[in-house]
């Protein structure tokens, strides 16, 4: 059986070597990168020089409590580098993020990232995305609006709940979740969804990854 998480753990060592000092370095979520920040916390302790721009709340406490300074996202207008984590990705870099709910953020660090390197483990690479639902980030009054346009996309959007109420994101909106089927055109799915009003930004990054580094049993496949 496969462990998923050593696989992390060799795509998070191997993304951490990316580092140099100076950088601003943005950090993702999830369980793949918060592997990425504990060893980024150990090249800081041992003296390595960068600041950390945080995709999420889980994300700044984590990185505070390894003592690697951290900015805002406001307070920056451009990321060396981010090492973040996917649901899916395909070998052209296209990838479905948000699985955990932090999806805006993390858009936006990526967006400000001149490298985006995300880290898997060997269960994320897919032919084609989409058997992971699309997290779609909505204004939470235009829901019923929003999930009668995802059907005619010939989309199902379900609302994403925590214990039976809907989720919360940290940016005070909900999420829906939209099965689409496999995606034959993510490019093309993405600019319909952004398109609908109410919706604030969805999980397809498309050109946006720079590499993907996926750990497999014994080592990592690196696709750039
Ligand atoms: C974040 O965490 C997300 O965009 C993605 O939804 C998820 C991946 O989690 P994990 O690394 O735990 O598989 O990166």
């Amino acid at each position: 059986m496969k462990d998923l998480k050593h696989e992390k753990t060799l795509a998070a060592k191997e993304a951490v070597k990316y580092l140099s000092d100076g950088q601003i370095v943005g950090l993702g979520s999830g369980s793949s990168a918060y592997i990425a920040i504990a060893e980024i916390g150990e090249l800081v302790k041992n003296g390595l020089n960068i600041k950390g721009v945080p995709t999420s709340e889980k994300t700044r406490e984590l990185a505070e409590s390894l003592n690697i300074p951290l900015l805002k996202i406001e307070d920056v207008d451009s990321i060396d580098i981010t090492i973040d984590g996917a649901d899916e990705f395909t070998e052209d870099l296209q990838l479905i993020k948000g699985g955990g709910s932090f999806l805006l953020k993390e858009k936006v660090v990526a967006s400000l990232s001149k490298a985006e390197i995300i880290i898997t483990d060997s269960t994320k690479k897919v032919g084609l995305l989409g058997k992971f639902t699309v997290p779609i980030e909505v204004v939470p009054y235009a829901q019923n609006y929003v999930l009668a346009q995802i059907q005619k996309l010939n989309g199902i959007g379900r609302i994403r709940l925590v214990e039976g109420k809907p989720l919360v994101t940290e940016q005070g909106n909900m999420l829906i979740d939209g099965d689409f089927g496999l995606i034959e055109d993510p490019r093309e799915l993405a600019r319909q969804l952004i398109r609908i009003v109410g919706v604030v930004e969805h999980g397809l990054f498309i050109d946006i990854a720079t590499t993907v580094i996926m750990g497999v049993d014994d080592g990592f496949e690196i696709y750039n």
